[in-house]
């Protein structure tokens, strides 16, 4: 198959990963399709697209992870080769808030795709953004694609539904479905509401003088971050497989936030304690305390690693935050 045979439709292509996802495959020479759920704020919407220059080269396409029926239209005009099913609540905080949206969304909504696969595009190569979210109350100190699940959020919950989907379709109709376990990925394009963005824009507003304080919940929390233009990579080389399969995608490292709050605020020449406000507002019903991937099947069979270290993600992500925020007071 010729690149220009190859057609993507990528659903939450507004978010973080889908517009890494998208510039990767319009690299590759795709023609790159998403999703485009009903927004009244449609510019501001596009903004991680417009970041990376790519808005005006992917066909969006109106529809919603909750209603099939705009599933099923959107594949028929996109007819893609490959399928990323991206969308979702992701905010693991809110899931608590809008459990029943959660699983709508995230769950139920990765059922509808994969039946709008089944029904209308049955040889097109499925992926699913499944999470470390689902090991939850970790069942072995290191997690890979064997470890028990134990999820701790509505959010999870979900995913774990979406994952075993993903799985049961596969055994069960032969789709091509693939489940990437991902382990948390940052960027420049995270959400706002994420810890390390959170923090990165918080550090560039005490920089900046815009902001005294940063106020954080449970920072002895530890995660296994990486970054997200490396774990879209991933995704890609699921789907280039022989065989559809499930892999961790990890770095091996864990870090608790408060480290890597250090390394932010060592990137401001900011000392950490004048700053640090612990705030039980962002304290969660019931926490992941750690979470740290093995992602040796990965680098054994599709021959990923992660290539970026967290101390040089988050100073990227300062100093991106701080460009910004210079801008917008200018
Ligand atoms: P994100 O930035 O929150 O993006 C979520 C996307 O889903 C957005 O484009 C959003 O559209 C879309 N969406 C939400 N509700 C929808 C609906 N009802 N119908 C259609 N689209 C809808 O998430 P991300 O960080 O890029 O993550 C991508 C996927 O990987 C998610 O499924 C997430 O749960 C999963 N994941 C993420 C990580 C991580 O560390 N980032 C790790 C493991 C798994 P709007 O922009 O219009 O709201
Ligand atoms: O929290 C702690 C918080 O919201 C990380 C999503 O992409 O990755 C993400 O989920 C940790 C938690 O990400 C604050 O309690 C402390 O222990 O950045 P987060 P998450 O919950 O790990 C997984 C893999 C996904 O799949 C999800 O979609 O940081 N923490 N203080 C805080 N977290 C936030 N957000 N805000 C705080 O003030």
């Amino acid at each position: 198959m010729t690149s220009v045979d190859r057609s993507a439709f990528i659903t939450g292509i507004t978010g973080q990963d889908g517009a890494y996802l998208a510039q990767l495959l319009l690299a590759k020479g795709y023609k790159v399709y998403g999703l485009s759920p009903r927004r009244s704020n449609s510019d501001i919407n596009l903004a991680r697209l417009e970041w990376l220059g790519i808005a005006r080269d992917v066909e969006l396409l109106d529809g919603d992870m909750t209603d099939l029926s705009s599933l099923i239209r959107a594949l028929q005009t996109a007819n893609p080769t490959e399928v990323y099913n991206l969308a979702a609540q992701s905010f693991v905080k809110t899931s608590w808030d809008q459990p029943l949206l959660t699983g709508q969304v995230t769950g139920l909504g990765a059922a509808n795709l994969l039946e709008a696969v089944r029904l209308i595009k049955p040889d097109a190569r499925f992926y699913q953004a499944s999470t470390s979210e689902m090991y939850g109350l970790i069942q072995e100190p290191m997690q890979s694609e064997t470890t028990p699940f134990y999820p701790r959020s509505p959010y999870a919950v979900a995913k774990l539904y979406a994952h075993w989907l993903t799985v049961n379709y596969r055994e069960s109709f032969g789709l091509f479905a693939c489940s990437g376990i991902l382990f948390n990925h940052e960027s420049p394009l995270r959400g706002l509401e994420f810890v390390t963005r959170k923090v990165t824009d918080g550090v560039a507003r005490i920089k900046l003088g815009l902001a005294k304080e940063l106020r954080l919940g449970n920072i002895d929390a530890k995660r296994d971050w990486g970054h997200a233009r490396d774990y879209v990579e991933a995704m890609w080389l699921m789907l280039q497989q022989e065989t559809a399969d499930d892999f961790v995608i990890a770095t091996g490292r864990t870090t608790t936030v408060r480290d890597m709050c250090k390394i932010a605020f060592e990137a401001a020449g900011l000392a950490i304690d004048e700053h640090l406000v612990i705030d039980p507002a962002f304290f969660r019903p019931a926490e992941v305390e750690v979470l740290l991937g093995n992602p040796s099947k990965a680098h054994q069979k599709l021959g990923w690693e992660a290539t970026t270290s967290l101390e040089t993600m988050i100073r990227e992500m300062y100093e991106a935050d701080l460009a910004r925020l210079r801008q917008l007071n200018h």
